[in-house]
C-alpha cells in the first residue's frame, strides 16, 4: 500500500519570515496519516530542516548538481542537501527544463547522484500545450520517464510527478479522466522496467494548480497518491486544506 504524499515546492519564493509556515504546518499535522514534504529555496533548506527537526515534515531540495562537489558556481549537490538536512530532492521540473536547458539525461544523472546520497526524488515528467493537443502526450511522458529516471530507482527513493506544463500556475487543470490515464500509463511503464515491486510501490503524485477546492476530487483518481503543490503551498492554512484532502 503506497503511502500518500502532499509535497510543497515553494519555487523561487520565501525569505526567512517564511519558515513560520512550516510550525503553522507541524502543529496542523502532529501526527499525519500522509507524508508531508516541504522543498524551499536552496538557501532555507537548512534552516528549514533545523526549524523541523523531528517532527514528520520532510525538507527537500528543488535540484541538485550531479557531482558531489567541484568548480560548479552556483551549483548545490546531493550530497549538501543531505548535509543541511534534506531528505528529498526535486529534478526535472518544467521550469528547470525550460530556464536552464536541462535534458532528460542530466535530470537521470542528477536523480541517479541523488539517490546514491540518500535522498528521495521527485522527478516531474509533462507535457507543452502544444504536444497535447497534437496528442503526442503518452509519448512525450514515456520518453521523459524512460531517460530521466536512473536504473538505481526503488519504491522507496523514487517518486513521479505529472505536471502538464500548461496547467503549471495557471489554474487550468487537465480533465480527471486525462489525469488518469497519464497516471496510468506512469504506472505500466514503471511495472514494465522495474518489475511489479518497485512498480507498484513508487509514488505518483499529480502537480499544476492544485488547490484546496479541487484536491479532493484530482486525489479521488486512480493512481493519484499526492500531489506537488507550488502557490498553494505558500500558506500553511491552504496547504493543510490540500492534506486534508488525501
Ligand atoms: C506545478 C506546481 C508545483 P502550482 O509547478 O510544482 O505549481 O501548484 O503553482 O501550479
Amino acid at each position: 500500500m503506497r503511502r500518500k504524499l502532499a509535497a510543497g515546492n515553494w519555487k523561487m519564493n520565501g525569505l526567512s519570515a517564511q519558515l513560520d509556515q512550516l510550525d503553522a504546518l507541524t502543529a496542523a499535522h502532529p501526527d499525519p496519516a500522509v507524508d508531508l514534504m516541504i522543498c524551499p529555496p536552496a538557501t532555507l533548506v537548512g534552516a528549514a530542516a533545523a526549524q523541523v527537526g523531528n517532527k514528520p515534515l520532510m525538507i527537500g531540495g528543488q535540484d541538485c548538481h550531479p557531482a558531489a562537489s567541484g568548480a560548479h558556481t552556483g551549483d548545490v549537490s546531493a550530497e549538501m542537501l543531505v548535509d543541511a538536512g534534506a531528505k528529498a530532492v526535486i529534478l526535472g521540473h518544467s521550469e528547470r527544463r525550460e530556464d536552464h536547458g536541462e535534458s532528460d539525461e542530466l535530470i537521470r544523472q542528477k536523480a541517479r547522484a541523488a539517490h546514491e546520497a540518500g535522498l528521495i526524488t521527485v522527478i516531474c515528467v509533462g507535457e507543452s500545450l502544444e504536444q497535447r493537443e497534437a496528442s503526442n502526450t503518452l509519448d512525450i511522458i514515456g520518453g521523459q520517464l524512460a531517460a530521466s529516471i536512473p536504473d538505481n530507482s526503488t519504491g522507496a527513493n523514487l517518486v513521479v510527478a505529472y505536471e502538464p506544463i500548461w496547467a503549471i500556475g495557471t489554474g487550468k487543470i487537465p480533465t480527471l479522466d486525462q489525469i488518469g490515464e497519464v497516471h496510468d500509463f506512469i504506472r505500466a511503464r514503471l511495472e514494465r522496467r522495474f518489475g511489479a515491486g518497485v512498480g507498484r510501490s513508487t509514488r505518483l503524485l499529480y502537480g499544476g494548480s492544485v488547490k484546496p477546492g479541487n484536491a479532493a476530487e484530482i486525489f479521488a483518481v486512480s493512481n493519484v497518491d499526492g500531489a506537488l503543490v507550488g502557490g498553494a503551498s505558500l500558506k500553511a492554512a491552504d496547504f493543510t486544506g490540500i492534506i486534508a484532502a488525501l
